[in-house]
């Protein structure tokens, strides 16, 4: 059976990030995917001035309440960039709505990086997010996002191994079954994840590097983790769905170096679409 998603994120017009990269990458999966935005932008916050911005809240429970009457089966539900702390609520009455006990919920906190919350995020958001993370069954933040999820001081771009460890344990503390931090670095030279299941024997996180490329590379978190959620409603296991996902990833970025395109309009993830 062709597998069924519902990816809630914004809808940024350009920059590569949220809706326009999470439909493409699981539609190339094979997957079904239904959408329900968030916010509409004209492009991502990261590195434009002057972009739109109109905050959708007051839509999300009426489609919740039409989609609801459809009797549809999602497999999985996928969360991103929210509006602000208050959608948690209306997202997690939309779970309670439209997702069923076989449903994956895949969260992607997506509210802050190097150190800051995003530009239009509200300082609500780390504590609403949290509880959106604790009813997930797979969270996958950024090093930033996780150190405000456990209300740490963000430890700078390098960490080392015992933090992170200690940061995968507290996530899985929240509730979730499954933590990937991203941005993960221990040295200028690599850059990648760590992931840890309570369901394994390990009380460690598993971590995975790459070389690392110099530059910021917006939206790589967005086709990152929708590459991970490809790769398990393609029924890999989680940490060879995370593999390929960084792996992709990577792959992505040294498209966009090579062709020398401008890092804010994100990453060429549409070359490597073919190998999901
Ligand atoms: O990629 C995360 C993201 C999603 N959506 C919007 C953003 C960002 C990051 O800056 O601004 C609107």
């Amino acid at each position: 059976m062709q597998k069924r998603a519902l990816a809630v994120h914004d809808l940024s017009c350009v920059g590569r990030c949220s809706l326009t990269v999470a439909l493409p990458i699981l539609s190339a999966a094979g997957v079904n995917t239904a959408v329900i935005p968030t916010a509409l932008l004209s492009t991502h916050t990261g590195e434009f001035t002057g972009y739109t911005h109109l905050d959708l809240s007051d839509q999300l429970s009426p489609i919740a309440a039409h989609l609801a009457t459809l009797g549809l089966h999602f497999d999985a539900f996928y969360s991103g960039y929210l509006a602000s702390g208050a959608q948690v609520g209306q997202i997690l009455s939309m779970i309670d709505l439209l997702c069923d006990s076989e449903t994956h919920l895949f969260v992607d906190p997506a509210f802050a990086d190097h150190g800051r919350r995003y530009s239009l995020i509200d300082e609500t958001m780390p504590a609403q997010m949290r509880r959106l993370c604790a009813r997930a069954n797979t969270i996958v933040p950024n090093l930033t996002e996780a150190a405000f999820l456990l209300e740490c001081p963000y430890p700078g771009e390098y960490c080392s191994r015992a933090l992170i460890g200690e940061y995968c344990r507290g996530l899985l503390d929240l509730g979730t079954e499954n933590v990937i931090i991203t941005d993960v670095s221990f040295s200028p030279e690599e850059t990648g994840i760590a992931l840890l299941s309570r369901s394994g024997r390990e009380n460690e996180p598993e971590f995975l590097f790459r070389s690392r490329f110099d530059g910021v590379f917006h939206g790589t978190g967005d086709v990152f983790a929708s590459f991970v959620l490809a790769g398990l409603l393609q029924e890999l296991p989680l940490k060879a769905a995370a593999e390929r996902a960084l792996d992709l990833t990577h792959e992505s970025i040294e498209w966009t170096l090579r062709e020398k395109q401008p890092l804010r309009y994100g990453v060429q993830f549409e070359r490597v679409l073919k190998k999901l």
